[in-house]
């Protein structure tokens, strides 16, 4: 046998392998067996690299470390499902479902609704073209480095069939408790459940990662079954599986709505039972034909439905209560909980809103509490236990626990006014450093508490000032030169972000990430601010006079003022410098990929450009795709557009384009 016919014949019989193990869970050869029949893949695979291959099985175990992930455009829409919480919504939807079909039977799938993170696969003649996260439904993330490392997902299929299947990656149970017996022994933060973990994971650059993590999927969504023939949803899972796709059995072909509440009552105990966290069960009609007639509302079909199970409440002990100050001066009240365990992760604490929350409860201190996740996520605590009024009726706090300054209730809520409270202004660096405002690495919450409590920073142009601190700093336990450089280095980096990450990390009431994006593209420079009326902003499409009049008093208060004009001396940015979108090009709103050397930029800087003539940067060729722009070398995409008759532009058009365009 050649080496080739050899490593051919091995990434087979390793693909069929994988396939036997974590799709049928059902192995025929033994670890001992795998492991050395793949070293002796990798070997050749060394020994003869020009036989490489992208789909080979060695190549599961992770990569490189990418820069980011590159946008995808979902060929058809990634839609969401409507949700049903008790017996009454199910028999409704079962009743619309009957009268807009004018039947008077229906059959239903009922599946597991697995709690993972939806991925789509897309192929392309039985290869794996790219795998996607949703996004927001239009476009989602090319993950495909991180999704090759899970071994049940075939790299290429049975058939050489072009398809995209769709379903949810997620990590088992089992595999959670060991990455968090892993992360404590290293010291590191614990993820609070596994659709967190999964995500997590899926979103990680380094898709060693992932290869470390044992993920899994169920696939539950053949996007183009009709192109195959098939008539069921059933049927089309059943293929899927024909196909080496791995689907959850446990589902079950209803005939009426009340097998369906059958289905989702038996599961809802058997739930804890599983190796996977579910929560719900999704139902769809079963027939094909009947999608269509029945079609869609503005994002959901009406062909399905999520139920979803009631949020598991536990009982706990209220242990305390304490008052955080947030930055707008806000008083929270929270409970410290003795710890439980709820939907999967360990809550310690929830928040207790305002002094109304914690009367409407009358709850006190040793009481036993209700806690619940809100959407599965946020802790809450629902009502106490003992049915017995409160023997100390709960009080609010009169004075900021953080400077004592006299509390002032607006609403339902309690403000420490006080400009110079400590926790406020802590607060205030916290936000300005945070991802969606300035995005310094190495300035969360613990650093800015010391640093404050240090004396090394007291306001916002103080952090611009921090490297006169150096040597304090290497010598703070947990800094070293190298970490202390890096901190530096990321906050002198900082001073060149774009306007409206400043502008939306000054903090300035009620001006969120969109707002501030807005002004930013508005106004383009921070300086401008300081000559708007209140009524010109209310000019502004999506600003009300609440905003308008907090903008007005930010920028005409005399400390502000005084303090962006230290900004200014200490060399921060105040332009906006996002991409403004050159309309009406011959590249406006046209899907574009980029391929080969192009002889006069890089194709980042190409795809920049691209961006700002109104184009989509997609990474893949695919039907959607309207434009291929290629340079020397340029490989499997060029072919691919040519194949499918897409338009294609070589690198001496593409400039001349440019030029004509600038000229303009
Ligand atoms: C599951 C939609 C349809 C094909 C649309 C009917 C919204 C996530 O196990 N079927 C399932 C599961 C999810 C599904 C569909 N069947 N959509 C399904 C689903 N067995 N989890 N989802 N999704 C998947 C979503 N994801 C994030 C944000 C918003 N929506």
């Amino acid at each position: 046998m050649t080496p080739k016919q050899r490593i051919e014949q091995l990434r087979e019989l390793l693909e069929q392998y994988n396939y036997e193990y974590y799709v049928l869970d059902a192995p025929t050869v033994s670890d001992g067996e795998y492991d050395r029949l793949m070293q002796e893949l990798i070997i050749l695979e060394k020994d003869h690299p020009q036989f490489y291959d992208p789909f080979s099985p060695s190549l599961r175990v992770g990569g490189e470390v990418a820069e980011g992930f590159e946008k995808v455009s979902h060929r058809r829409q990634m839609i969401s499902l409507d949700n049903a919480f008790n017996e009454t919504d199910l028999r409704d939807f079962d009743r619309r479902v009957k009268t807009l079909l004018d039947v008077k039977e229906v059959s239903y799938v009922a599946e597991l609704k697995i709690d993972g993170l939806a991925i789509s696969l897309d192929y392309s003649n039985g290869l794996l073209n790219y795998a996607a996260t949703r996004g927001d439904g239009e476009t989602g993330e090319n993950v495909t480095a991180n999704i090759k490392t899970i071994k049940s997902i075939p790299l290429k299929i049975k058939e050489s069939a072009s398809l995209e299947v769709r379903g949810e990656v997620y990590m088992p149970k089992s595999s959670l408790e060991k990455l968090n017996e892993k992360q404590t022994s290293e010291g590191k933060p614990l993820f609070a459940n596994t659709r967190n973990a999964a995500a997590g994971t899926i979103r990680n650059l380094d898709s060693t990662i992932a290869a470390s993590r044992n993920l899994n999927a169920y696939w539950y969504y053949f996007v183009n079954a009709e192109e195959f023939g098939i008539n069921t949803h059933m049927e089309a899972l059943e293929y899927l599986e024909k196909l080496g796709f791995r689907t959850n059995k446990l589902r079950k072909l209803c005939h009426s709505i009340e097998e369906v509440i059958d289905f989702v009552n038996e599961n809802a105990t058997k739930r804890h039972e599983l190796d996977y966290d579910i929560d719900g069960i999704v139902i769809k009609v079963n027939n094909l034909e009947s999608w269509e007639t029945l079609g869609m509302t503005a994002k959901s079909p009406r062909w399905a439905i999520a139920f979803k199970f009631p949020p598991e409440e536990v009982i706990t002990e209220l242990l305390d209560i304490t008052f955080t100050v947030g930055r707008t001066g806000k008083i929270t009240p929270n409970a410290v909980l003795a710890p439980v365990r709820v939907a999967g992760s360990l809550v310690q604490r929830a928040t207790l809103h305002n002094e109304d929350f914690i009367i409407s409860r009358d709850l006190e201190i040793g009481d036993k509490v209700i806690i619940r996740k809100a959407g599965d996520i946020i802790p809450e605590v629902v009502a106490k236990v003992n049915k017995e009024p409160s023997k100390n009726k709960f009080v609010m706090v009169k004075h900021c626990p953080r400077c004592s300054h006299e509390l002032k209730q607006i609403d339902a809520h309690h403000f420490c006014l006080n400009e110079l409270c400590p926790a406020r202004k802590i607060e205030g660096l916290i936000h300005f450093a945070s991802r969606n405002a300035m995005d310094i690495e190495g300035l969360g919450e613990k650093a800015v508490e010391l640093f404050f409590n240090e004396g090394f920073i007291s306001d916002i142009p103080s952090i611009y000032e921090l490297s006169k601190y150096r040597d304090e700093i290497i010598n703070v336990e947990g800094y070293s030169t190298k970490s202390t450089d890096k901190l530096l280095n990321a906050i002198e980096t900082s001073k060149s972000q774009s306007l409206e990450r400043l502008l939306f990390g000054l903090g300035i009431k009620e001006v969120g990430v969109k707002t501030a994006r807005t002004l930013a593209t508005k106004y383009g420079d921070l300086n401008a601010f300081f000559n708007v009326s209140i009524e010109e902003y209310q000019q502004i499409p999506d600003i009300g006079p609440v905003v308008a009049s907090s903008l007005f008093d930010y920028f005409n208060n005399e400390t502000n003022r005084e303090m962006i004009k230290r900004l200014a001396l200490l060399g921060v940015n105040f332009k906006y410098s996002g991409p403004a979108i050159i309309e009406d090009t011959p590249f406006s709103g046209k899907i574009i990929v980029l391929t080969g050397t192009l002889s006069t930029m890089s194709r980042s800087e190409a795809g920049e450009l691209l961006q700002q003539y109104g184009a989509k940067i997609r990474s893949s060729v695919s039907k959607a795709t309207d434009l291929v722009i290629y340079g020397e070398s340029a490989g499997s995409k060029l072919t691919k557009a040519e194949e499918l008759g897409i338009k294609t532009m070589n690198d001496a058009e593409f400039k001349e384009l440019l030029d004509k365009i600038k000229g303009e």
